[in-house]
């Protein structure tokens, strides 16, 4: 399974495996190998702000005409997390791509600096060890190939990703529909920054269960239908049917893509595989 194979590379970092692990909708249990006490260490991950976050575009390389988004943020004791979503690529179960961090440059990809988890089915989930601070002062390049080519590559920094000739989107509103009979629902609300770079989200939930502290929510790759079960970005948890992440380092824009990224609601932090609820990003409705 996924998570079996991803978690050869984490190599201690048992925390994570919930994170990563999270199962898909169609009940598969991704995480089912997932030890149960990572639930603390999930939550401790939801922080209320991604300070320390980057994001940056992979561009197409040859004529693969495929592109990718990276979002990278620092992680416990010198780790790092980094996470690759695609497009256009090969579907899940199909050709697996590899993701290297390299020394050089797009046009002159120099030795190989970390290997990363191969992108399966337009997604990969890595933590590794180093710094973040160190990838982007060297400015390493992070290049996706298939078949021994590059398809996409960009460089490791916090690049501005919103297109700074394209209208900023107004603030949307998502419903977030219940799931697996939860009777649990909500709506966030995503605000982007001033430079439109950059994305607040909130959510008013209702019906959480009185007897659950905390709901994990994350930004997951697909529409909620066939939902990777990687974790793009976690937000913070809900508690007392609220959760506010600040300063989420992908633009509006990026995230309003048609069917690329969906907000899902976890039932506690020990069963991950289970989902209350879920909204797909591009069904949000703009604010008037
Ligand atoms: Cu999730």
């Amino acid at each position: 399974m996924r998570s079996v194979a991803r978690a050869a590379l984490f190599a201690g970092a048992v925390s994570l495996l919930a994170l990563a692990g999270c199962t898909s909708s169609d009940g598969s249990s991704d995480a089912s190998s997932s030890p149960s006490t990572s639930g603390s260490d999930h939550s401790s991950h939801s922080s209320a702000s991604h300070e320390g976050q980057i994001s940056f575009a992979l561009a197409t390389q040859g004529s693969s005409g495929q592109e990718g988004l990276a979002i990278a943020y620092p992680s416990g004791d010198d780790m790092t997390v980094m996470t690759v979503a695609m497009q256009g690529g090969p579907a899940a179960g199909g050709a697996a791509q590899t993701a290297v961090i390299h020394k050089g440059t797009c046009s002159d990809v120099g030795a190989e600096v970390q290997k990363l988890m191969d992108v399966e089915g337009g997604g990969s989930f890595t933590q590794f060890e180093g710094t973040l601070d160190n990838y982007v002062a060297d400015k390493n390049v992070l290049v996706v190939s298939e078949g021994g080519d590059a398809v996409a590559c960009g460089v490791i920094e916090n690049g501005k990703i919103h297109p700074p000739s394209e209208p900023i989107p107004a603030v949307h509103t998502l419903e977030i529909k219940e799931q697996n009979l939860s009777g649990q629902s909500g709506t966030a609300t995503l605000t982007p920054s001033d430079d439109g770079q950059s994305t607040n989200i909130s959510i008013q939930w209702n019906n959480q269960p009185s007897d659950i502290e905390q709901l994990p929510t994350h930004i997951h790759q697909s529409k909620c239908a066939t939902l990777d079960p990687m974790v793009m970005v976690p937000l913070a948890n809900i508690i007392d049917n609220q959760s506010t992440t600040n300063d989420i380092p992908v633009p509006l824009s990026k995230l309003l893509e048609k069917d690329q990224f969906s907000i899902n609601v976890h039932h506690d932090p020990s069963a991950l595989p289970f989902y209350v609820g879920c909204g797909t990003i591009s069904d949000a409705k703009a604010v008037q």
